[in-house]
Order: structure tokens, then sequence, then C-alpha cells
């Protein structure tokens, strides 16, 4: 009976046998990339094998990814969701096979019975918090805001502007004079913000806000084109904290930055094997922390931190 017993005691780690599908949203940015890498260093460091799918930003290769992790009958599903919309009945099939699906980074407009958990930041947080570090920084002034929003219909894109125009709000000095997405893109982002400086003037333009950091530095690029400062004509507050923005906000090129953690898969892993091992539910969404760099922190420290962990 001994011997019997010894030999079905869960493996060290009952991750030893899983499979788990990851449909990434593709790598728009150096904190998605910086995601993957953390992800398939968690899944390495647990024994899970991790089927990876990058799905070039389109909704429709995620459900394809996610489908075809259903046929495989892989133990549980981890999903970005690129945008918040159209993921029932996908989310439904893998319900029916009883495959546990757990939120990255962004959530969906769908039951909450169809995902075990989200493992998200407080967006609409960090974009109050963009906002009132603005609100400080101009101190009553007058101040015409351009923004470049991240990927239509994304929750971070929904949430961030939420948070930012109600930190706004009671603060008639700031006026958002111009608002479109930049897809969370670095050549998007500099773009659209050649376009706002075009429009608008440059000179007209006191601060922007960017939904993350890879826009913000393709816009730093168009400001420095237009023959402005960037960080001083015109103020950069954004959001993920990635080693890049650190290096611009030591360089006095940008403001603040809101830090995003990539390490959304060590929660998200910890929830998936909990409920694989004994049916733990987790709450419906975990928080990651948010934390506002400025001038007065040593980015260069951080950044020297930061700049091997694969953004
Ligand atoms: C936010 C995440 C965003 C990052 C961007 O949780 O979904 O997606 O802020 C990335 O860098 O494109």
């Amino acid at each position: 009976l001994l011997a019997g017993a010894v030999a079905f005691a869960p493996v060290a780690g009952f991750a030893a046998d899983l499979t788990i599908g990851f449909s990434q949203i593709g790598s728009e940015s150096g904190w998605r990339a910086a995601e993957t890498t953390v992800t398939k260093q968690q899944a390495e460091e647990r024994g899970i094998d991790l089927k990876f799918a990058d799905a070039q930003q389109k909704q429709e290769n995620q459900i394809k990814a996610i489908r075809s992790f259903i046929a495989q009958g892989v133990d549980g599903i981890l999903i970005a969701p690129v945008v918040a919309t159209g993921w029932d009945e996908v989310l439904e099939e893998a319900k029916d096979a009883d495959i546990p699906v757990v939120l990255m980074d962004r959530t969906v407009d769908a039951p909450d019975d169809l995902y075990l958990t989200a493992v998200t930041s407080d967006l609409v947080h960090e974009g109050n918090v963009a906002g009132q570090w603005l609100v400080d920084e101009v101190a009553g002034a007058d101040c015409r805001v351009v923004e470049l929003q991240g990927t239509t219909g994304s929750s971070p894109a929904i949430d961030r502007k939420t948070g930012f125009e109600q930190a706004l709000e009671g603060h008639d000095n700031l006026e958002i004079v111009r608002s479109q997405t930049g897809d969370f893109t670095r050549s998007q982002g500099k773009v659209v913000m050649e376009s706002f400086l075009k429009a608008e003037g440059g000179e007209n333009i006191c601060a922007l806000y960017a939904h993350n950091d890879d826009m913000a530095v393709g816009a730093i690029q168009a400001i420095k084109e237009a023959g402005l400062k960037p960080g001083e004509d015109i103020k950069i507050v954004s959001i993920d904290a990635v080693p890049d923005a650190h290096l611009a906000i030591a360089n006095g090129e940008m403001n603040a930055t809101i830090e995003l953690t990539p390490n959304m898969a060590g929660p998200a892993l910890d929830a998936m094997e909990a409920y694989l091992a004994d049916g733990t539910m987790p709450p419906k969404w975990i928080q990651t922390e948010s934390k506002l760099y400025t001038a007065e922190d040593d980015n260069k420290a951080v950044y020297e931190m930061k700049k091997d962990l694969g953004y």
C-alpha cells in the first residue's frame, strides 16, 4: 500500500504535466514583448508546456488560436484580449470543453462566468494618476492637451481615457484639444503626433498624454523634428515604464510614466494551477500594482535594472 501511495503522490509542482495555450496579441510595444518573455519564463520554471500564438493584433487570429487550443485539449488557456468585445462565443466553447480561461493585462465585456479570472492593473486608476500628475504640474496655468489613445476598443484605451478625463474634471485650465488612437505603437504614435503638431501648431500644445510609452517615444521623435523640446515645450506623461521611458525621463525628454508590471503570468498561472489542482476559485479580478515615476526618481538606475528583462 505504502509503495502504491508513494507512486501516486503528486509530483513536486503539480504543473509538471500541464499544457497551457497562450493567445498573445502581438508585439506592438516593448511592454508586450516583455510580457511574452516573462510568460515563457514562468511556464518554463513551472514545467508547463506552453503553446504560444501571436495574433499580430488581430482578434480573428486570437479566436482561431483559442479554437485550436480547445481542439488540442489543452488544460488551460491564457488570453490577452486585443479588444473588449466579441469573445462570448469562443469563451462559451472553452467553457463547454471544461477548459479554464485566464485573461491577462486587458479584460473583456463578457459574463464573468466565462473566465476564471482577469489579471490586470487598475486601468482607470492609471489614467487618474496621469491626469493628476498633469494637474499638479501645470498648477493652474492654461494647458492645451493632446492625447494618443491605445488600440480602439481595448479595455486599456477605454479606461485610461476615462481615468484621465476624471482627473481633469473641475480644472478648466486644462483642455484636451486632440485625441486619436496611435494603436499602442511607436510608428503610429509618431505619425499621429505629427498630425497634431500640424493641426494645432506646436507652440499651442502644452502637454501630451500617451496611453503607453511606445507611442510617447514615437511622439518625442515628431516633437524634435518639429524643432521643439519634448519634456520642456511639451510636457509628456505616459504609462508602462519601459526602459526607454526611464531613459527619456533621465534625459529630460519625458516627464512621467506609470509602471505596469510585465509579470501578469505569475498570478495568472498561480490561479490556473490552483484551480486545476483542486478547483480553487480565484477572485474575478487579480489587480497588479501601479507606480508613478518622475524626474525625481533615479531613472538611470531603474533603466539599468529593467534593460535586460526582455522588453
Ligand atoms: C495594458 C496593456 C497595454 C500596454 C501597452 O494593460 O494591455 O498593451 O500598456 C500594450 O504597451 O500594447
